[in-house]
C-alpha cells in the first residue's frame, strides 16, 4: 500500500500501532490533608481528607497524575477509600499495565469488564489524560476541546451549628467575589437558614443541595415547595440517587429547576434522567462519572439537549481540581461550578502553582497536561501509604 507521508492515515491499517502508549508503572499514594474548617452535609462530617493520588509512567518515561476524590466512607456514594484502593490495585491498574492505547478514550475498552467503582476508575482516567496531553505538550483543557480561559466559580457551604455562623460564612465568600452560594440542607436545616440567607443577601445567586436526604412523601414535598418560593437557582439532589421518578414528580410541582448530582453516574443514567424530566440542570463531576471521558460525554449530551451544566467538586486536592477546571473549560459549562481556590479548603495543597479564585473566577491552567506540578515535599509530608505496580 502506498501512503503519502504528507497524508497520514486517519485510521491505522489493521495490525499497525500509531504512537502506542503503554503504561509500565503505576504509583499510588494515600495523602491526608486537614481541612481548614470541618464540613458537614446531610450524610457526613469531616475535618480531614484522605485521597489517593496516582502517577502513571509510560514506556518512554512520560508521566501523568490523577486523583481519587472518594470520601473515606460510603455516605455520598457506595465507594470508599479502601474500596477504591482495592479496585485500583486489584483491577484497574493491572488491566492498564502493558496494554497499548492511542488515545485516552480507548481506555474504557481496557476497563470494560469492570463494573462500577467509578471514583477509582476516574483516578487512572485522569492520569492517562494528563500523560497524553503532556506528551503532546498541550494543556488538558485544550486536549478535551475546552476554550474558556477562566471559569465562573461559587462556594458550597456545609451545615453550620447555627444560622449566625452560616451568615458569617456567606458574608465572607460573597465579599471575596464568589459568583453564587450553595447551601447544604437536610430535614430540620432547610427553610429557616435558607430564608435567613436569602433575606440578608437578596441579590446573591443561591442554591441548595440535599445529598438525597428527603423522601417522596407529602411532608417533604411541602418543605421543598416552601424552598420553591425563595428564588433559588436550583435544588440539587433532593431524593436518593436511584429515585428518578420522585425527582420527575417534584420537578413538575416546582418552578425552581431540580439539579441532579448523585443520580447521574454514567451517560446512560444522564439520558434516562433527562428523558424522564427528573431535572433541568446537571452537576457534572469527573470523579462520580469515572473520569474525563464519561464526564465529557455527559456534557455533550446535555449540550445537545439544551440542559445547562456546571462542574461539581468533591473537595479535590490540586490534581483533581486542575482536572475539574480543564473539563469546565468546555462550552456547555455555563453555570458557576463548585471550583473554589484550594486556599478555601487547605492550608497547603499538593501542587504548584496553587489554584486561586479571583473576582469569582478561576483561571484554567495553560501549561502542559493538568498545568500543575506535584509539590514533592508536600506529598512526602502528608503521605500515609504508597505502593508501586509494574
Ligand atoms: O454533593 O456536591 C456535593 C462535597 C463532598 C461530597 C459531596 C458534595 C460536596 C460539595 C463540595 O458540595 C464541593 C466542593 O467545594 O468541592
Ligand atoms: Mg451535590
Amino acid at each position: 500500500m502506498l501512503v503519502s507521508p504528507a497524508l497520514p492515515l486517519a485510521i491505522p491499517a489493521p495490525g499497525t500501532v500509531v504512537d502506542a502508549i503503554r503504561i509500565v508503572r503505576v504509583d499510588l499514594f494515600v495523602v491526608r490533608l486537614p481541612l481548614l474548617r470541618p464540613f458537614t452535609t446531610s450524610s457526613h462530617r469531616k475535618d480531614h481528607l484522605d485521597h489517593i493520588l496516582a502517577r502513571v509512567t509510560d514506556q518512554d518515561g512520560a508521566t501523568g497524575w490523577g486523583e481519587c476524590a472518594s470520601p473515606t466512607d460510603p455516605f455520598y456514594g457506595p465507594e470508599n477509600l479502601r474500596s477504591c484502593w482495592n479496585a485500583l490495585t486489584d483491577y484497574f491498574a493491572p488491566a492498564l499495565l502493558g496494554v497499548a492505547w492511542q488515545h485516552p478514550t480507548d481506555l474504557p475498552t481496557a476497563w470494560g469488564h469492570i463494573q462500577g467503582n467509578r471514583f477509582a476508575r476516574a483516578t487512572l482516567d485522569i492520569a492517562c489524560w494528563d500523560l497524553f496531553a503532556r506528551r503532546q505538550d498541550r494543556s488538558l483543557a485544550d486536549t478535551l476541546g475546552g476554550t474558556a480561559a477562566a471559569v465562573p466559580v461559587g462556594v458550597s457551604l456545609g451545615i453550620e451549628p447555627g444560622v449566625e455562623e452560616l451568615l458569617a460564612q456567606v458574608e465572607r465568600y460573597v465579599a471575596q467575589g464568589y459568583r453564587r452560594v450553595k447551601l447544604k440542607i437536610a430535614p430540620g436545616w432547610d427553610t429557616a437558614p435558607v430564608a435567613a440567607v436569602r433575606e440578608r443577601f437578596p441579590d446573591t445567586p443561591l442554591q441548595v443541595d440535599a445529598n438525597g436526604a428527603y423522601r417522596d412523601h407529602p411532608s417533604h414535598h411541602a418543605v421543598l415547595r416552601e424552598l420553591d418560593g425563595l428564588g433559588l437557582a436550583m435544588i440539587e439532589q433532593p431524593f436518593p440517587a436511584d429515585d428518578l421518578l420522585a425527582h420527575a414528580r417534584l420537578q413538575r410541582e416546582l418552578a425552581t429547576p431540580v439539579c441532579l448530582d448523585e443520580s447521574v453516574t454514567t451517560v446512560h443514567t444522564a439520558r434516562t434522567a433527562l428523558a424522564l424530566g427528573a431535572g433541568r440542570i446537571v452537576n457534572i463531576k469527573v470523579s462520580r462519572l469515572g473520569g474525563l471521558t464519561e464526564a465529557r460525554a455527559v456534557h455533550d449530551l446535555c449540550e445537545q439537549a439544551g440542559v445547562p451544566v456546571w462542574c461539581g467538586g468533591m473537595h479535590e486536592f490540586g490534581i483533581g481540581r486542575a482536572a475539574n477546571l480543564a473539563l469546565a473549560a468546555l462550552p456547555g459549562f455555563t453555570l458557576p461550578g463548585d471550583l473554589s481556590g484550594s486556599d478555601r479548603y487547605f492550608r497547603t495543597d499538593v501542587v504548584q502553582p496553587p489554584i486561586r479564585a479571583q473576582d469569582g473566577t478561576v483561571a484554567v491552567p495553560t501549561g502542559p497536561g493538568l498545568g500543575v506540578e506535584i509539590d514533592q515535599d508536600a506529598l512526602r509530608g502528608h503521605l500515609l501509604r504508597s505502593t508501586v505496580l509494574t
